[in-house]
């Protein structure tokens, strides 16, 4: 049965903020307490997600999560009304009422990893929700979006949403930002490609400035979870030097799609061996493997991190041309330009360049990659999905009003003291719930 790739982008939630939150991501670090723009970074992320439904993509969304999140402040040991919570944990602890109010679930390749079914022993989607346990804004994650997974993909005969795995750090998983699925067809039998950045039991180069946030020992489990064959799966190690240099995740300097690897010349450890094993296993799957391979020469690993030229969406087109879509830094980075002005066509078979305007969320470390989660799905799968999760005209306005309607246009980190902002979170959400028809997904609804 033909398959298709679908993006699920993270809709940009109300709290939007800049709280320097993530030690190791520079551009974070960097806009550290300025004021940020809640409603214009929704409306990025949407117009980002419209113009690519309308270039034919099946393009799907993810809700935000509700935050601040009073669970978590009621778990750290403050008592009373929500109200009361929210004012308190202001006072006395204002850095976990920031990482209690992060927007940060809107970056979904951080949300699951994802094995279409052609992959897996039972011939079902499976999601591992991660773990995110490195960040304390992030760890707070994986449940709800559990929730919204099993309230999406329904259907337990076609798909399995696990748990996440245990918080540890011997088992750091940060999704798909750390995976990449090579194939032919998006139907056939592909090769998933796993990179992590330590390994708790196994000696290897680690990073020594900034943390590795997926391990070994957490991309195993997934692919064990998922049961994915052995001769069709690859494990790299991330380049520690990348690492240091703000290469918080793999998706910061690699990506990948059907039978291409856009990468950087220093992204893994051992990259000659690496490549060579891709394309022995993917050989077995049927394809060749097609490396594009940016020199050192051509963009540092710093010209890399501040652009996100990698961590860019490679896109194949129903005519079966690939699109790179990248954000605007792309474009102001005069190296960065300058390559992708001679990238197109030719033996890259990347076709086409679509630049967009994601400032707001780029400015925490987020590009065009982060925002999406990758789900192939068959078309009975994609048929199984309920319709109010796919961008369309009439969803994009009714979004487009419903941002307009409830976002602040301007968020500072003091503003997050302010427990009005909790009850506006709410009524947003009570009704994005019944614009996306998901149901009661959020526990101030229960
Ligand atoms: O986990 N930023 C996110 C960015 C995630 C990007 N995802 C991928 N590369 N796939 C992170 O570091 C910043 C929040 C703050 O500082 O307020 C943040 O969480």
């Amino acid at each position: 049965m033909k398959a298709t790739e679908a993006n699920f982008d993270g809709l940009v939630g109300p709290t939007h903020n800049y709280a320097g939150l993530s030690y190791g991501n520079v551009a974070s670090r960097n806009n550290e307490k300025s004021v940020a723009n809640p409603k214009a970074a929704a409306k990025q992320g949407l117009r980002k997600m419209k113009q690519l439904a309308d270039l034919g993509f099946d393009q799907g969304i993810l809700p935000p999560q509700e935050r601040p999140s009073v669970r978590l402040l009621r778990d750290l040991g403050f008592v009373g009304t929500d109200a009361e919570i929210v004012a308190r944990a202001a006072k006395e602890a204002p850095e976990l009422l920031a990482a209690a109010s992060s927007a940060s679930s809107m970056w979904t390749a951080n949300a699951a990893t994802v094995s279409p079914s052609a992959d897996t022993s039972d011939g079902r989607v499976h999601f591992s929700p991660a773990n995110l346990c490195s960040k304390l804004h992030r760890a707070i994650e994986h449940d709800s979006t559990r929730r919204a997974l099993r309230a999406i993909f329904r259907d337990e005969k076609r798909f399995a949403v696990h748990n996440a795995l245990e918080g540890t750090p011997a088992l750091g998983d940060e999704g798909a930002a750390n995976h990449t699925r090579f194939c032919s067809k998006y139907e056939d039998k592909g090769v998933e490609f796993f990179v992590y950045g330590r390994s708790e039991f196994q000696r290897g180069p680690e990073p020594q400035r900034y943390p590795a946030r997926q391990t070994l020992e957490a991309s195993r489990a997934v692919a064990r979870r998922h049961g994915l064959e052995d001769g069709y799966t690859v494990f790299a190690r991330q380049n520690p030097d990348a690492i240091d240099a703000g290469v918080f995740h793999n998706d910061v300097i690699a990506v990948g799609n059907a039978n291409t690897l856009f990468c950087h010349e220093q992204a893994f450890v051992d990259q000659k061996a690496v490549y060579e094993e891709l394309r022995v296993k993917l050989a077995k799957a049927g394809s060749g493997l097609n490396v594009v391979e940016v020199p050192t020469s051509a963009v540092g690993i710093p010209d890399a991190v501040t652009s996100y030229l990698f961590n860019s969406q490679l896109l194949s087109r129903r005519d079966g041309k690939q699109i790179l879509i990248v954000p605007q830094e792309c474009r102001e980075n005069p190296r960065v330009a300058a390559y992708l002005d001679g990238l197109k066509g030719g033996d890259s078979h990347i076709d086409d360049v679509l630049v967009f305007d994601l400032r707001e969320s780029m400015k925490n470390g987020g590009g065009p990659a982060c925002l999406r989660l990758r789900v192939v799905l068959n078309d009975a799968e994609r048929l199984s999905v309920g319709l109010g999760v796919w961008m369309n005209d009439t969803l994009f306005g009714r979004l487009d009003a419903w941002v307009e309607k409830h976002y602040r246009d301007r968020l500072s980190p003091e503003d997050l003291a302010d427990v009005q902002l909790l009850n506006e979170c709410r009524t947003a959400l009570d009704e994005l719930t019944q614009i996306m028809a998901i149901g009661s997904i959020y526990d101030f609804q229960r």
